[in-house]
């Protein structure tokens, strides 16, 4: 049922005392070993041993993206240098990289937490797992490539590009598992389709996808072109990488590795912890990490925790599918808007592509929502009224559902670059200083 039934469906109780302890080895041991976390802790006057209950955790200072940046490259490191067996890094769109650094104990709980989620979606031995995460720095690859090993499925590292040869390989070697982030399945799933390759009548079965925000409209349009079951991994570099959440075979929210990682939801704004089934910024504590232990990492992702019985078994919390970052959030006409909702809705419109970018751009003193997005073949080469009518048609959806006023462009298909890996969907056009 589970690939860890003791850790995956233990008691919440027992789960929750087991947090508590390890949640003062963290603290303990980053007071100890890290200048950073001994001076956060000092100046909020606290100790491990003031860890009463999980409660608590509210006293404890944040850690956000800045202090990894500022504390670059190794300076968060709890472990000599020599103990240290892996360094993966992130660097993000702007500024400097983050690194994460591995202890061996923390390269073998990150395979088990990969392992977990990869046989949450149905993945075992005898699978061919074809792994087109990106390898390198980034923990995509190697996390699931670690999980898959684990679990003794036959890996084919081809990483992300050369999308003609993904098609030629999983045909030939019988893939039956794909790993990739979302807009790359749809590059291959239309790639596939432009070489002829019916991926449906291939072995292939299950997708594990991750990496970037992505809608249940585009995991229904992945799994009818790819004829495959879409599954999910969410995780970041900062916390060890995929692995921290997973589906399940319910596929509604994704369960927590919670031995490994303490969940919280805050209100950005205020900080404040909000009640449980609200949403706001997603924030974990490392339980088990050595190397780089983190202490309420803001993670800017918004969504929402339920603590509730999956009928999968499993008794780890559950979040919702992440409804975008923080940072992402544009606001057009005083209405917070997640490009994910905006995606939500041109899925249903039957005469585009999946394929869409949102520019931002100022007029006057007001943001302008530019939705690009492309018509399927035949709209688009149909007269200029259907091409207009298609684009009233999308903004008054657009209006309809979230009272916001957009110009939408029907552009040709192709025009939107192709993903290999996290697809960009916004560019800001208006000038830094108005951002
Ligand atoms: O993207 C780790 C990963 C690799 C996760 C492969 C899943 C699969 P970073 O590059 O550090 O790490 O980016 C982390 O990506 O804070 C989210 O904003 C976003 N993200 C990751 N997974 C999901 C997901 C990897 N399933 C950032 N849904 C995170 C939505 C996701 N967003």
């Amino acid at each position: 049922m589970a690939w860890n039934k003791k850790s995956e469906c233990m008691p919440v109780e027992k789960l929750q005392k087991f947090q508590l302890e390890k949640l003062k080895e963290t603290v303990d041991w980053s007071a100890k070993k890290i200048p950073f976390y001994k001076r956060k802790l000092k100046e909020a006057g606290l100790t491990a041993a003031d860890l009463k209950s999980l409660a608590d955790l509210g006293k404890l200072p944040f850690t956000v993206k800045n202090d990894l940046r500022d504390n670059y490259p190794f300076e968060l490191c709890a472990v000599p240098l020599k103990d240290v067996v892996r360094v993966h890094a992130s660097s993000g769109t702007t500024g400097k990289p983050i690194t994460g650094p591995y202890s061996a104990d923390d390269l073998a709980q990150w395979s088990e937490c990969m392992a977990r989620n990869l046989w949450a979606a149905g993945i075992r031995q005898g699978d061919i797992v074809q792994n087109s995460y990106g390898y390198g720095l980034f923990t995509g690859g190697l996390g699931f490539h670690q999980g898959a090993s684990l679990l003794g499925c036959t890996v084919i590292p081809t990483s992300s590009g050369m999308t003609e040869r993904q098609i030629t390989l999983m045909k030939d070697f019988g893939t039956t598992a794909l790993f990739c982030t979302p807009s790359y399945a749809l590059t291959i799933a239309e790639r596939a389709e432009e070489m002829r390759v019916d991926l449906k009548s291939l072995p292939l079965r299950v997708g594990v996808f991750g990496a970037e925000p992505w809608t249940v409209g585009m995991r229904q349009e992945i799994e009818e072109r790819m004829g495959i079951k879409a599954m999910e991994a969410y995780g970041l570099t900062e916390l060890g990488g995929p692995g921290v959440a997973f589906d399940c075979e319910v596929q509604d929210g994704l369960h927590i590795n919670e031995d490994h990682y303490l969940a919280e939801v805050v209100d950005p704004a205020t900080l404040e912890p909000v009640p449980e089934g609200e949403k706001g910024e997603l924030v974990f504590t490392s339980l088990q990490r050595r190397a780089m232990p983190m202490i309420r990492y803001r993670t800017k992702d918004i969504t929402r925790l339920r603590r509730e019985t999956c009928a999968c078994g499993r008794t780890l919390v559950k979040m919702d599918k992440i409804y975008g970052r923080s940072d992402d959030m544009l606001i057009i006409s005083g209405v917070n808007v997640f490009p994910s909702q905006i995606e939500a809705l041109l899925l249903e419109i039957g005469e585009v592509e999946p394929q869409y970018r949102l520019i931002v751009r100022k007029k006057g003193y007001l943001d302008q929502l530019v939705v690009q997005v492309e018509g399927k073949k035949e709209v688009y080469e149909a007269s200029r009224e259907k091409k207009y009518e298609v684009e009233a048609k999308i903004s008054g959806h657009i209006k309809g559902m979230m009272g916001i006023g957009v110009e939408v462009e029907l552009v040709e298909p192709k025009f939107i670059a192709r993903s290999e890996g996290k697809a960009l969907r916004v560019v800001d056009e208006r000038p830094k200083q108005l951002r």
